[in-house]
């Protein structure tokens, strides 16, 4: 086989770069090692910036999220049973973000790849990028319990934390920065309504909890159907609770994690949670993760494959989105103009945005979390950096802008 883009993986950067490459007229082939029921439903991220959102637009893979997706004009911030909303457009002349799943994205991307792209092939686990410093990169995969080999241009390696792209890149090659927490999020999916129509961001004593949503399963639309947007009250409940690392989510009963949902979520006026039956729950790890740089030769890494962020700033899916629209315009240029210039500057570009993401996440990570071992002058401090936020303009403002999104490279 042979194609000028090798991507690996399907998660929303390889799926992205997929459809960026056809539009753009440069063939691809896509190699996932899962089949297309697991990718369509692993839950993960919930929220789009805006450039996230113009992106999928503009890539034509914009027309259920435009109807089911839902505007977040802020997010909530409760401690010490207060609240405050921080609202994005007030602070960032316009700004806000889309509630829409990442389980959403990636079936769309899915749909229109398999009708209108170039292959997608699922269980197909790439086993090694070979040949990343030549001019003929290959990925060696397994399919349909055979070996074959995919001759390329280039290779993306958009195959996630676990991936084996990255394992191409020599060690005196790359330099990695890391960092793992002390904590975890059981995240559960509930079939009620959420409780409040913004995401809530809770700091408390027992722990961070975050109230979050997700839509309904909306089908695409017939071209007959009147395009209305969706209430709210039609979408499901996601949220998360802080817990220790190592966590067994089956340890923690339907009953406990309600009752400590609602502990963290207590406020002084009469807000209430509701409650309903939990269809899923896990246990996410978190950690910061960048390896550096996010190229070798004609491998590219891309997405999850090349950075991890904790996702309290809700920046990974996002961090995805721009590796993968750097990369496709950076190939276009060279293939409209010969000059590879920005392919050359591929990493440096992603990388600037990257830090800024991990920064951000680092911050609102240990804003909200309570360490095991925090000390009561910590304590004092992350409530003294909450006051800030919630008194201080300036400090709410440089949190709206995060959250919202930097401009891609
Ligand atoms: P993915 O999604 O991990 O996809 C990688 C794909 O590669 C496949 N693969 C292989 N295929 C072939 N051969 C191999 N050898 C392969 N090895 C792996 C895998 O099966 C998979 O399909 O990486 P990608 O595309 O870079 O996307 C990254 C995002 O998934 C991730 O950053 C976000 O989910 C992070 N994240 C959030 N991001 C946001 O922007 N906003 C959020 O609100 C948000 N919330 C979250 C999150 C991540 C979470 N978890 C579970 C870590 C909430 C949570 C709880
Ligand atoms: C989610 O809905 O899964 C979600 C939202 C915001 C975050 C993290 C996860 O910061």
């Amino acid at each position: 086989m042979r194609t000028t883009v090798g991507i690996i993986g399907a998660g929303p950067a390889g799926l992205l770069l997929a459809r960026l490459l056809h539009v753009a007229g440069i063939d691809a082939v896509v190699l996932e090692s899962r089949d297309r029921a697991y990718v369509e439903r692993r839950q993960r991220a919930g929220i789009l910036e805006q450039g996230t959102v113009d992106v999928l637009r503009a890539a034509g893979a914009g027309e259920r999220m435009d109807r089911v997706g839902l505007r977040h004009d802020g997010i909530e911030l409760r401690y010490a049973r207060r609240r405050h909303r921080v609202d994005f457009p007030a602070l960032t002349g316009g700004k806000s973000v889309l509630v829409y799943a990442q389980t959403e994205v990636c079936k769309d991307l899915i749909a229109l790849q398999l009708e209108q792209g170039g292959p997608l092939l699922f269980e197909a686990e790439a086993l090694a990028v070979e040949g990343a410093e030549s001019d003929r990169p290959r990925v060696r995969f397994r399919h349909e319990g055979r070996e074959d080999v995919l001759e390329c241009d280039y290779v993306v390696g958009c195959d996630g934390f676990w991936g084996v792209a990255r394992k191409a890149v020599p060690a005196g090659a790359a330099r990695v920065f890391e960092r793992t927490y002390p904590f975890g999020w059981l995240g559960v999916l509930a079939d009620v309504p959420p409780s409040h129509d913004e995401l809530v961001y809770a700091r408390h004593d027992r722990g961070f909890a975050l109230l979050s949503m997700r839509p309904p399963s909306v089908g695409r639309r017939h071209p007959s159907e009147e395009v209305a947007s969706l209430p709210v009250e039609s979408f499901v409940s996601r949220l998360y609770l802080q817990v220790p690392e190592g966590t067994d989510a089956e340890a923690w009963s339907d009953e406990q994690i309600w009752d400590e949902l609602e502990r963290r979520f207590e406020t002084d006026d009469d807000w209430t949670l509701r409650r309903g039956p939990i269809t899923r729950k896990s246990v996410t790890a978190m950690r910061s993760f960048v390896h550096e740089p996010m190229r070798h030769g004609r491998l590219f890494l891309a997405g999850d494959a090349a950075h991890i962020v904790p996702p309290t700033g809700a920046k990974g899916l996002n961090l995805a989105v721009g590796d993968v629209v750097t990369f496709a315009r950076a190939l276009t240029h060279q293939r409209e103009t010969g000059s590879a210039e920005l392919l050359d500057a591929y990493s440096e570009t992603c990388l600037r945005r990257v830090w800024q993401a991990e920064r951000f996440s680092y911050d609102m990570t240990v804003l909200l979390h309570r360490a095991p071992d925090a000390t009561p002058f910590e304590d004092r401090l992350q409530l003294a950096r909450l006051e800030r936020l919630t008194s201080s303009r300036a400090a709410e403002a440089d949190l709206a802008e995060a959250y919202t999104g930097f401009a891609f490279g």
